[in-house]
């Protein structure tokens, strides 16, 4: 069985997600960041970052979540969530997933960071706004990526997707400006899926046990 360590709100939920969408059974191994477990000896074993999320299938541990949910759809290929490799869907595929780590998700994390995440004397507010306009920049280079498709590689949706959706939910959480219209109705799209609502709620009871 496939265990995923994360919390809610994280990016473990990109994990979750894709486990939903292939209709595939794991355990959700709450790492409660309230009370530091990030940091145990324990799930510094398993991710010695102290990050989630992390995977483990079998005797495979896998960190990062871009990566992890990119080994799931190559495991899972019928459920077509991954292009084939060497496919020029795939090609696309890469692209969209490594400009949402790093043009749009870098803006947001360097926001996290240097409001709340790092130490604060290693906070340096005056990157904030820099961040802001990067993130917009991003904004507007998906926008014309995405033009009037459905989903990020056409009208299937695919992990691209649950990457660039988790980001972008992610952004609007942060007080971000989503003005482009076929962004706004793509984040809606993409948070009516029920296999969405299936891993928020998975992550919310493994709390609400805990608690
Ligand atoms: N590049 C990693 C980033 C993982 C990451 O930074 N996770 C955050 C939660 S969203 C975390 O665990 N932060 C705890 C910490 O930095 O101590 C990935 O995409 O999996």
């Amino acid at each position: 069985m496939i265990t995923v360590f994360g919390f809610p709100q994280t990016r473990s939920r990109r994990i979750t997600w894709m486990l939903e969408e292939l209709g595939q059974d794991y355990e959700f191994r709450l790492i409660d960041f309230n009370k530091g477990e990030s940091r145990s000896p324990e799930y510094l074993a398993i991710n010695p970052a102290g990050k989630v999320p992390a995977m483990q299938d079998d005797d495979l541990l896998l960190t990062e979540s871009a990566a992890i949910i990119t080994y799931l759809g190559d495991k899972f290929p019928e459920k077509k969530l991954v292009p084939k490799a060497g496919s020029a869907e795939r090609g696309k595929f890469e692209q969209w997933s490594y400009f949402t780590l790093s043009e749009l998700e870098q803006a947001l994390w360097t926001m996290g960071k240097h409001r709340f995440a790092l130490p604060k004397e290693q906070r340096v507010p005056a990157v904030l706004e820099t961040a802001e306009w990067e993130f917009q920049r991003a904004l507007e280079l998906l926008e014309q990526g995405l033009g009037d498709n459905q989903y990020i590689l056409g009208e299937n949706f695919c992990a691209a997707d649950i990457l660039l959706g988790h980001t972008l939910i992610w952004g609007i959480n942060f007080k971000q400006t989503v003005e482009q219209n076929n962004l706004q109705e793509y984040v809606k799209r993409l948070k009516k899926r029920e296999a969405l609502a299936r891993a928020i709620a998975k992550e919310e009871a493994a709390l609400a046990k805990e608690q």
